[in-house]
Protein backbone atom coordinates (compact mmCIF):
# COMPACT_ATOMS: atom_id res chain seq x y z
CA UNK A 1 0.00 0.00 0.00
CA UNK A 2 1.42 3.46 -0.78
CA UNK A 3 0.95 5.93 1.55
CA UNK A 4 -1.12 7.92 -1.11
CA UNK A 5 -4.78 9.35 0.23
CA UNK A 6 -7.26 10.34 -2.26
CA UNK A 7 -10.15 12.26 -0.16
CA UNK A 8 -12.61 11.75 -3.00
CA UNK A 9 -16.30 11.09 -3.34
CA UNK A 10 -17.92 8.44 -5.70
CA UNK A 11 -20.08 10.66 -7.80
CA UNK A 12 -17.53 13.75 -8.89
CA UNK A 13 -15.26 13.24 -12.31
CA UNK A 14 -12.00 14.96 -11.25
CA UNK A 15 -12.26 12.19 -8.41
CA UNK A 16 -12.82 9.52 -10.77
CA UNK A 17 -10.05 10.55 -13.86
CA UNK A 18 -7.66 10.17 -10.32
CA UNK A 19 -9.26 6.60 -9.88
CA UNK A 20 -8.71 5.47 -13.01
CA UNK A 21 -5.72 6.17 -12.92
CA UNK A 22 -4.53 4.75 -10.01
CA UNK A 23 -5.83 1.27 -11.94
CA UNK A 24 -4.33 2.22 -15.08
CA UNK A 25 -0.63 2.71 -13.06
CA UNK A 26 -2.11 -0.19 -11.13
CA UNK A 27 -1.16 1.68 -7.82
CA UNK A 28 -2.82 1.10 -4.17
CA UNK A 29 -4.16 4.17 -2.35
CA UNK A 30 -6.55 4.85 0.80
CA UNK A 31 -9.94 7.28 0.53
CA UNK A 32 -11.56 9.15 2.58
CA UNK A 33 -14.79 9.90 1.13
CA UNK A 34 -15.43 13.72 2.02
CA UNK A 35 -19.07 15.39 1.62
CA UNK A 36 -20.57 16.20 -1.90
CA UNK A 37 -21.20 19.50 -0.16
CA UNK A 38 -20.16 22.08 2.57
CA UNK A 39 -19.40 21.92 5.32
CA UNK A 40 -16.05 19.75 4.92
CA UNK A 41 -14.61 19.03 8.10
CA UNK A 42 -12.26 17.41 8.04
CA UNK A 43 -11.08 18.31 4.94
CA UNK A 44 -10.40 22.35 5.33
CA UNK A 45 -8.07 21.84 8.02
CA UNK A 46 -6.04 19.87 5.83
CA UNK A 47 -6.36 22.26 2.82
CA UNK A 48 -6.61 25.37 4.82
CA UNK A 49 -10.25 26.21 2.52
CA UNK A 50 -9.64 24.82 -0.43
CA UNK A 51 -12.87 22.91 -0.78
CA UNK A 52 -12.90 21.26 -4.28
CA UNK A 53 -12.39 17.52 -5.14
CA UNK A 54 -10.26 15.43 -5.30
CA UNK A 55 -7.31 16.20 -2.77
CA UNK A 56 -4.12 14.26 -2.38
CA UNK A 57 -2.46 13.94 0.74
CA UNK A 58 0.80 12.36 1.59
CA UNK A 59 1.78 12.60 5.04
CA UNK A 60 2.07 16.40 5.63
CA UNK A 61 1.96 17.53 2.16
CA UNK A 62 -1.91 18.74 0.79
CA UNK A 63 -2.07 18.17 -3.25
CA UNK A 64 -4.92 20.67 -4.65
CA UNK A 65 -6.49 19.90 -8.22
CA UNK A 66 -6.11 17.24 -10.45
CA UNK A 67 -3.50 18.90 -12.89
CA UNK A 68 -1.12 18.54 -9.97
CA UNK A 69 -2.25 15.24 -8.17
CA UNK A 70 -1.68 14.02 -12.14
CA UNK A 71 1.73 14.75 -11.86
CA UNK A 72 2.45 13.51 -8.34
CA UNK A 73 0.85 10.26 -9.23
CA UNK A 74 3.42 10.40 -12.28
CA UNK A 75 6.06 10.90 -9.61
CA UNK A 76 5.57 8.35 -7.53
CA UNK A 77 5.07 5.47 -10.08
CA UNK A 78 6.52 6.98 -13.51
CA UNK A 79 5.88 3.98 -15.61
CA UNK A 80 3.54 3.93 -17.63
CA UNK A 81 4.18 7.28 -18.25
CA UNK A 82 1.34 10.07 -18.78
CA UNK A 83 3.24 12.59 -20.41
CA UNK A 84 5.47 11.81 -23.69
CA UNK A 85 8.25 14.08 -23.70
CA UNK A 86 7.60 14.66 -27.32
CA UNK A 87 4.09 16.30 -26.98
CA UNK A 88 4.70 17.68 -24.16
CA UNK A 89 2.68 20.46 -24.86
CA UNK A 90 -0.06 19.09 -26.98
CA UNK A 91 -1.00 16.43 -24.21
CA UNK A 92 -0.93 19.18 -21.24
CA UNK A 93 -2.94 21.80 -23.12
CA UNK A 94 -5.40 19.37 -24.42
CA UNK A 95 -5.73 17.89 -21.10
CA UNK A 96 -6.14 21.60 -19.73
CA UNK A 97 -9.07 22.56 -22.72
CA UNK A 98 -10.78 18.79 -21.18
CA UNK A 99 -10.76 19.88 -17.57
CA UNK A 100 -12.16 23.53 -18.15
CA UNK A 101 -13.90 23.77 -21.42
CA UNK A 102 -15.49 19.96 -22.06
CA UNK A 103 -15.85 19.79 -18.24
CA UNK A 104 -18.23 22.97 -18.54
CA UNK A 105 -19.99 21.61 -21.87
CA UNK A 106 -20.79 18.75 -19.40
CA UNK A 107 -21.91 20.05 -16.81
CA UNK A 108 -23.98 22.15 -18.70
CA UNK A 109 -25.75 19.03 -20.09
CA UNK A 110 -25.93 17.37 -17.07
CA UNK A 111 -27.67 20.26 -15.26
CA UNK A 112 -30.04 20.99 -18.76
CA UNK A 113 -33.74 20.42 -18.08
CA UNK A 114 -33.54 16.43 -18.86
CA UNK A 115 -29.98 15.96 -17.25
CA UNK A 116 -31.78 17.65 -14.00
CA UNK A 117 -34.84 15.80 -13.65
CA UNK A 118 -32.77 12.44 -14.10
CA UNK A 119 -30.21 13.86 -11.63
CA UNK A 120 -32.70 14.61 -8.74
CA UNK A 121 -35.34 11.82 -9.86
CA UNK A 122 -32.39 9.42 -8.01
CA UNK A 123 -32.48 11.28 -4.79
CA UNK A 124 -34.67 12.73 -2.04
CA UNK A 125 -35.64 16.38 -2.87
CA UNK A 126 -34.26 18.08 0.28
CA UNK A 127 -30.69 16.70 -0.97
CA UNK A 128 -31.18 17.70 -4.45
CA UNK A 129 -32.30 20.82 -3.27
CA UNK A 130 -29.32 21.23 -1.00
CA UNK A 131 -26.60 20.48 -3.55
CA UNK A 132 -28.31 23.11 -6.02
CA UNK A 133 -27.59 25.95 -3.11
CA UNK A 134 -24.58 24.91 -2.46
CA UNK A 135 -23.37 24.72 -6.13
CA UNK A 136 -25.19 28.52 -6.89
CA UNK A 137 -23.15 29.48 -3.67
CA UNK A 138 -19.93 28.20 -4.96
CA UNK A 139 -19.77 29.59 -8.43
CA UNK A 140 -21.18 33.16 -7.58
CA UNK A 141 -17.94 34.65 -7.80
CA UNK A 142 -17.07 32.58 -11.07
CA UNK A 143 -15.58 34.54 -14.07
CA UNK A 144 -17.86 32.65 -17.04
CA UNK A 145 -21.14 32.81 -17.74
CA UNK A 146 -23.28 29.83 -17.61
CA UNK A 147 -22.88 27.61 -20.76
CA UNK A 148 -26.74 27.74 -22.44
CA UNK A 149 -28.19 23.74 -22.44
CA UNK A 150 -28.48 23.86 -26.41
CA UNK A 151 -25.11 25.46 -27.14
CA UNK A 152 -23.57 22.00 -24.88
CA UNK A 153 -25.69 20.10 -26.52
CA UNK A 154 -24.54 21.38 -30.27
CA UNK A 155 -20.40 21.27 -29.19
CA UNK A 156 -20.58 17.98 -27.39
CA UNK A 157 -21.69 16.90 -30.71
CA UNK A 158 -18.65 18.67 -32.56
CA UNK A 159 -16.52 17.02 -29.72
CA UNK A 160 -17.79 13.38 -30.12
CA UNK A 161 -18.00 13.25 -33.85
CA UNK A 162 -14.41 14.57 -34.20
CA UNK A 163 -13.13 12.56 -31.65
CA UNK A 164 -15.01 9.24 -32.89
CA UNK A 165 -13.43 9.70 -36.78
CA UNK A 166 -9.83 10.06 -34.49
CA UNK A 167 -9.90 6.92 -32.43
CA UNK A 168 -11.20 3.01 -33.27
CA UNK A 169 -9.66 0.35 -35.91
CA UNK A 170 -11.74 2.30 -38.75
CA UNK A 171 -10.57 5.93 -38.04
CA UNK A 172 -7.85 6.64 -40.92
CA UNK A 173 -5.49 6.92 -38.26
CA UNK A 174 -7.03 4.45 -36.07
CA UNK A 175 -5.68 4.16 -32.96
CA UNK A 176 -6.72 2.78 -29.27
CA UNK A 177 -6.02 6.17 -27.78
CA UNK A 178 -6.14 10.09 -28.66
CA UNK A 179 -2.07 10.35 -28.97
CA UNK A 180 -1.50 6.73 -30.63
CA UNK A 181 -1.31 3.26 -28.62
CA UNK A 182 -0.73 4.54 -25.41
CA UNK A 183 -2.96 6.88 -22.64
CA UNK A 184 -1.84 10.24 -22.06
CA UNK A 185 -2.77 12.94 -19.26
CA UNK A 186 -5.83 13.93 -22.38
CA UNK A 187 -7.08 10.62 -22.19
CA UNK A 188 -7.75 10.77 -18.46
CA UNK A 189 -9.07 14.20 -18.71
CA UNK A 190 -11.26 13.93 -21.61
CA UNK A 191 -12.72 10.78 -20.04
CA UNK A 192 -13.95 12.47 -16.87
CA UNK A 193 -15.95 14.49 -18.69
CA UNK A 194 -17.64 11.82 -20.36
CA UNK A 195 -18.18 9.63 -17.66
CA UNK A 196 -20.09 12.50 -16.13
CA UNK A 197 -22.48 12.34 -18.85
CA UNK A 198 -22.40 8.64 -19.46
CA UNK A 199 -23.93 8.07 -15.80
CA UNK A 200 -26.59 10.71 -16.33
CA UNK A 201 -29.55 9.09 -17.72
CA UNK A 202 -31.18 11.85 -19.01
CA UNK A 203 -28.21 13.13 -21.43
CA UNK A 204 -26.45 9.95 -22.17
CA UNK A 205 -27.65 8.92 -25.20
CA UNK A 206 -25.58 11.76 -26.94
CA UNK A 207 -22.64 9.33 -26.77
CA UNK A 208 -24.59 6.53 -28.04
CA UNK A 209 -24.07 6.98 -31.95
CA UNK A 210 -20.49 7.17 -31.13
CA UNK A 211 -19.16 3.66 -30.89
CA UNK A 212 -15.81 4.21 -31.31
CA UNK A 213 -15.47 7.16 -28.46
CA UNK A 214 -17.82 4.38 -26.40
CA UNK A 215 -14.84 1.40 -27.13
CA UNK A 216 -12.05 4.15 -25.59
CA UNK A 217 -14.38 4.52 -22.51
CA UNK A 218 -14.77 0.78 -21.94
CA UNK A 219 -10.99 0.48 -22.51
CA UNK A 220 -9.95 2.92 -20.14
CA UNK A 221 -13.41 2.00 -17.81
CA UNK A 222 -11.17 -1.41 -18.16
CA UNK A 223 -8.40 0.02 -15.59
CA UNK A 224 -10.50 -0.27 -12.94
CA UNK A 225 -9.67 1.87 -9.62
CA UNK A 226 -6.80 0.65 -8.26
CA UNK A 227 -6.36 -1.60 -4.55
CA UNK A 228 -8.95 0.52 -2.38
CA UNK A 229 -8.55 0.69 1.33
CA UNK A 230 -10.83 3.05 2.75
CA UNK A 231 -10.18 5.33 5.91
CA UNK A 232 -11.87 8.05 7.66
CA UNK A 233 -11.66 11.95 7.82
CA UNK A 234 -9.89 11.58 11.67
CA UNK A 235 -7.49 8.48 9.97
CA UNK A 236 -5.95 10.93 7.62
CA UNK A 237 -5.82 14.09 9.67
CA UNK A 238 -3.87 11.83 12.41
CA UNK A 239 -1.78 10.84 9.55
CA UNK A 240 -0.87 14.29 8.71
CA UNK A 241 -0.15 15.78 11.81
CA UNK A 242 2.06 12.65 12.56
CA UNK A 243 4.23 13.12 9.50
CA UNK A 244 7.15 15.68 8.97
CA UNK A 245 7.12 18.52 7.31
CA UNK A 246 9.92 17.91 4.76
CA UNK A 247 10.50 21.58 3.00
CA UNK A 248 12.46 21.94 -0.06
CA UNK A 249 15.51 23.52 0.67
CA UNK A 250 15.85 25.32 -2.09
CA UNK A 251 12.53 26.17 -2.85
CA UNK A 252 12.68 29.24 -6.03
CA UNK A 253 10.46 31.95 -6.29
CA UNK A 254 12.36 33.07 -8.98
CA UNK A 255 10.04 34.37 -11.30
CA UNK A 256 6.51 35.61 -9.37
CA UNK A 257 8.91 38.74 -7.84
CA UNK A 258 7.84 37.05 -4.21
CA UNK A 259 10.62 35.82 -1.57
CA UNK A 260 10.50 32.55 -0.03
CA UNK A 261 8.16 33.22 3.48
CA UNK A 262 6.48 35.81 2.26
CA UNK A 263 2.92 35.88 3.44
CA UNK A 264 0.98 35.02 0.73
CA UNK A 265 -2.66 33.51 -0.46
CA UNK A 266 -3.46 31.20 -3.38
CA UNK A 267 -7.09 31.43 -5.00
CA UNK A 268 -8.36 29.54 -8.05
CA UNK A 269 -8.49 32.26 -10.84
CA UNK A 270 -11.72 30.15 -12.40
CA UNK A 271 -14.08 30.86 -9.36
CA UNK A 272 -12.09 33.01 -7.43
CA UNK A 273 -13.02 31.55 -3.58
CA UNK A 274 -11.60 30.22 -0.61
CA UNK A 275 -8.29 31.45 -0.76
CA UNK A 276 -5.85 29.27 1.37
CA UNK A 277 -3.48 31.61 3.35
CA UNK A 278 0.13 30.58 4.02
CA UNK A 279 3.99 31.90 4.00
CA UNK A 280 5.44 31.00 0.82
CA UNK A 281 7.95 28.21 0.42
CA UNK A 282 8.47 27.59 -3.42
CA UNK A 283 6.80 28.56 -6.56
CA UNK A 284 8.66 27.17 -9.70
CA UNK A 285 7.30 25.45 -12.97
CA UNK A 286 4.06 24.45 -12.70
CA UNK A 287 3.80 24.24 -8.65
CA UNK A 288 2.96 26.90 -5.87
CA UNK A 289 4.12 25.49 -2.24
CA UNK A 290 2.67 27.22 1.03
CA UNK A 291 3.68 26.46 4.62
CA UNK A 292 0.58 26.77 7.17
CA UNK A 293 -0.40 25.31 10.78
CA UNK A 294 -3.94 23.86 11.31
CA UNK A 295 -5.29 23.46 15.36
CA UNK A 296 -6.01 19.64 14.47
CA UNK A 297 -3.84 18.85 11.58
CA UNK A 298 -0.50 20.34 12.87
CA UNK A 299 2.20 22.25 9.89
CA UNK A 300 1.64 21.31 6.68
CA UNK A 301 2.67 22.37 2.73
CA UNK A 302 -0.25 22.88 1.03
CA UNK A 303 0.82 22.47 -3.10
CA UNK A 304 -1.11 24.07 -6.03
CA UNK A 305 -0.18 23.74 -9.75
CA UNK A 306 0.50 27.36 -11.06
CA UNK A 307 -1.94 27.01 -13.62
CA UNK A 308 -5.54 28.22 -12.83
CA UNK A 309 -4.01 29.65 -9.36
CA UNK A 310 -3.54 33.23 -8.61
CA UNK A 311 -0.58 34.25 -5.90
CA UNK A 312 -0.79 37.19 -4.19
CA UNK A 313 0.96 39.17 -1.48
CA UNK A 314 -1.32 39.40 2.18
CA UNK A 315 -1.97 42.89 2.51
N1 LIG B 1 -9.54 22.18 -11.32
C1 LIG B 1 -10.01 21.25 -10.33
C2 LIG B 1 -11.52 21.07 -10.49
C3 LIG B 1 -12.10 20.13 -9.46
C4 LIG B 1 -13.62 20.21 -9.43
O1 LIG B 1 -14.26 21.13 -9.95
N2 LIG B 1 -14.22 19.22 -8.77
C5 LIG B 1 -15.64 19.25 -8.53
C6 LIG B 1 -16.13 17.84 -8.24
S1 LIG B 1 -15.78 16.71 -9.55
C7 LIG B 1 -15.88 20.06 -7.29
O2 LIG B 1 -14.94 20.48 -6.65
N3 LIG B 1 -17.13 20.26 -6.91
C8 LIG B 1 -17.40 20.94 -5.66
C9 LIG B 1 -17.09 20.12 -4.46
O3 LIG B 1 -16.80 18.91 -4.56
O4 LIG B 1 -17.15 20.68 -3.38
C10 LIG B 1 -9.27 19.93 -10.45
O5 LIG B 1 -8.73 19.62 -11.54
O6 LIG B 1 -9.13 19.22 -9.46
Amino acid sequence: MTNAILHEYPGSPFSEKIRVLFGYKDMSYQSVTIPVIMPKPDLIPLTGGYRRTPVLQIGANIYCDTRLITKVIETLQPTPSLYPVDEEATVNIMAQWADQHLFGIAVALCFSPAGLQAFAAAMPKAISEAFAADRKAMRKMGISNPIHPDVAHSHMHVYLQQLNNQLGENAPNGRDFIFGTEPTIADFSVFHCLWFVQRNEGVSAILKPFTAVCEWMQRIDAFGHGEVIEISGQDAIDIAISSTVNEPESGSVSFTGFNRGDRVTVVGTDLGIDPVEGDLVAAADDEIIIRRRDERAGELLVHFPTIGYHLAAVK
